[in-house]
């Protein structure tokens, strides 16, 4: 079975709020692909990933009928930070989300068959179209510097489609569909997120 489908998020409802448990149930199945890229290169991009999920379980934990919706947790921290939104969950879910981003933009940019032509077994004009539009500005030199090497480790486009595939021999073709299936819920969900930290002036733009 594909990765992709097996965690498959679940349609918004029409108020569209993410249910918590669900939402920490589908990501924490995402940093475990990173060890079938084969690259110790990816190891602090999953930490920073995992260590996000544990900190928004960490909340949800300690009151799962209060925190039953990712904005009731904004919403709460809101209140309890004077530091807010530079704080807890919300300085974590404020991460994680560049990071579901970067994979989206990834994901579709794949789907729509974008390549370079002269190398069209390389991802790296996807990845870095997702890494410009998700994720540079938010990184000084040092951290691009991290990506630049992310970059040159980033496997080919047919063993980043395997390993989507649960490294099982699929089509091309195939693997794409599940892409793009798996993206009809997904990006709804990410763009939800953003939504709710532009709304409740949430989001913040400095540099690491
Ligand atoms: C800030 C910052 N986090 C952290 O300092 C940086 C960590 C390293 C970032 C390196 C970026 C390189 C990305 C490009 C990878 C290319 C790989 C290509 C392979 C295909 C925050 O950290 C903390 O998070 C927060 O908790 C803390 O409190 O200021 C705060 C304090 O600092 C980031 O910039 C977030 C980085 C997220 C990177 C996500 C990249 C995902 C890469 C690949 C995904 C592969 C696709 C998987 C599909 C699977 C589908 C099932």
């Amino acid at each position: 079975m594909s990765l992709l489908l097996d965690n498959q998020f679940k349609e918004l409802p029409p108020d569209k709020s993410i249910d918590t448990k669900l939402f920490l149930d589908t990501v924490s199945h995402l940093p475990s692909f990173f060890d079938c890229l084969g690259s110790k290169i990816f190891s602090p991009i999953k930490s920073d990933i995992s260590g996000n999920i544990t900190k928004i379980r960490g909340v949800y934990v300690k009151d799962p009928e209060k925190y039953a919706t990712l904005k009731s947790i904004l919403e709460a921290e809101r209140e309890e930070h004077a530091e807010w939104p530079k704080a807890g969950a919300t300085l974590a879910l404020m991460w994680l989300k560049r990071g579901l981003r970067f994979i989206q933009i990834l994901l579709q940019s794949l789907a729509d068959g974008e390549k370079d032509e002269n190398n069209p077994n390389l991802i790296k004009v996807n990845v870095t179209k997702a890494y410009e539009q998700a994720l540079k500005k938010y990184h000084r030199w040092m951290v691009q510097g991290i990506f630049s090497a992310a970059l040159v480790a980033a496997p080919y486009r047919s063993n980043f489609l395997k390993a989507l595939s649960k490294g099982e021999e699929v089509k091309e073709e195939d693997c794409l569909a599940n892409v793009r299936h798996f993206l009809v819920n997904y990006t709804p969900t990410v763009d939800a997120i953003y939504e709710m930290y532009t709304d409740m002036n949430a989001e913040l733009d400095y540099t690491v």
